[in-house]
């Protein structure tokens, strides 16, 4: 094979992502409730509950339940479902257990979040090879761990993570180079990663309906709309993405962030569910025994603009108090009385010590796949 047909040969990325992880790890552990509408999340006390769903079992998504959705509602959809509290130790251990075996097949590995991954299988050399292996995982992972997962495989990162989508739950979709353009072209623009209710009906508003229509819309008027994202988003609906499957060399930062159902400018709902951002950030950084120096927090408003405030200590702490704290002020610091679509929390700055550093692998890591492409920070 010559210099040319080398560097013009495709990539093969699997993406894999787990099915309604936290539900399916409760369903796992809890024979009672399998099969039967499960909704992890905050405690919907007969539907006065505040807060919000994590995720559901895909029985309770029949009922219309989803992530985000106030648990109230949930609670209107379908009263006998059962409501969980997250048990984010159990699942971090499930996490890491998956993680180790992808690792183990030997290919560039990288943790994207919690519950997905990717694998960069060009070695394999074959579609029809990546196949047989993306089988082999999804079979192994249900072995060892009774979980289903889905997982799409294609030349760029961004088109396996819509294809890891796209046969939900139990999936297996192969993409290969010359079907991307006709894989794409059909789905509505939401599919892309970071796309979410806002930005598509932005782009619906411009007669951008489906990922085709991206393609086809003049990249000038994207940019002049959207900014810098506007010219990601029109390389994303053309199937162009150089990026690579990189290996994290250890934790550098640990971070959460939520995004809300429906956006909202009241002050004591952000604030509340930034609180449940350091409960959730502080359990696993004191399971790691991570000391950190460095709070950031993250507004991103109805649209793209997206604003962070950071916030360096004097000393490393793992008080939790300190980072309620720190994150609070960062948000008074931030709010201006727009409507607001996500929030999120970083710590970093951790204390030096590798062996701390790389035990940790990379759930909920502030690289996320939708901020790293899209964010205007
Ligand atoms: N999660 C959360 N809050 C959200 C979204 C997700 O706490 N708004 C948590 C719970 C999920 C886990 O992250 O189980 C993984 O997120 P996914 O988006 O992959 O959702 P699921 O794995 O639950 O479902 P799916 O089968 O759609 O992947
Ligand atoms: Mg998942």
């Amino acid at each position: 094979m010559g210099p040319d047909l080398q560097t013009t040969s495709p990539r093969i990325i699997l993406h894999i992502d787990m099915d309604s992880f936290y539900a399916s790890v409760e369903m796992q552990v809890r024979h009672e409730i399998r099969g039967k509408p499960v909704v992890i999340g905050a405690d919907p006390k007969n539907g006065k509950g505040r807060g919000v769903v994590a995720t559901c079992s895909y029985e309770a998504r029949s009922f219309g339940i989803r992530s985000a959705m106030p648990i109230s509602q949930a609670f209107s959809l379908c009263p006998h479902a059962f409501f969980l509290p997250p048990d984010l130790n159990l699942y971090a251990k499930m996490s890491s257990e998956i993680m180790t075996c992808l690792r183990s097949y030997g290919f560039l590995f990288q943790q994207v979040s919690i519950d997905e991954a990717f694998l960069d299988l060009s070695p394999l050399g074959s579609f029809s090879a990546a196949r047989i292996l993306a089988g082999e995982i999804k079979i192994s992972i249900r072995t060892a761990m009774g979980l289903s997962c889905s997982i799409g495989v294609a030349p760029t990162k961004i088109v396996a993570k819509i294809a890891s989508d796209f046969q939900k739950p139990d999936g297996l979709t192969i993409v290969e180079p010359e079907q991307a353009a006709s894989f794409l072209a059909p789905l509505p623009v939401r599919k892309i990663p970071g796309i979410g209710k806002k930005s598509e009906q932005d782009l619906n508003r411009i007669g951008i309906r489906s990922i085709g229509d991206l393609a086809a819309y003049d990249v000038r008027r994207l940019i002049a709309r959207f900014g810098r994202g506007g010219n990601a988003l029109h390389e994303v609906a053309l199937g162009i993405d150089e990026s690579e499957v990189k290996e994290r060399d250890g934790m550098k930062s640990v971070s959460r962030e939520t995004t809300f159902e429906q956006d909202t400018d009241d002050l004591s709902t952000v604030g509340n569910v930034m609180d449940t951002l350091v409960e959730d950030m502080h359990r696993d950084l004191s399971d790691e025994e991570i000391r950190f120096r460095t709070i950031t927090v993250k507004i991103r408003y109805e649209g793209f603009v997206t604003k962070t405030r950071a916030k360096t200590l004097m000393h490393y702490t793992d008080s939790k108090r300190t980072l309620r704290s720190s994150a609070q002020d960062l948000l008074q610091g931030l709010w201006g009385g727009k409507r607001i679509r996500l929030i999120g929390l970083r710590v970093s700055a951790f204390e030096k010590n590798d062996a701390r550093q790389t035990t940790l692998d990379g759930s909920g890591s502030q690289d996320t796949f939708s901020s790293m492409r899209f964010k205007k920070d």
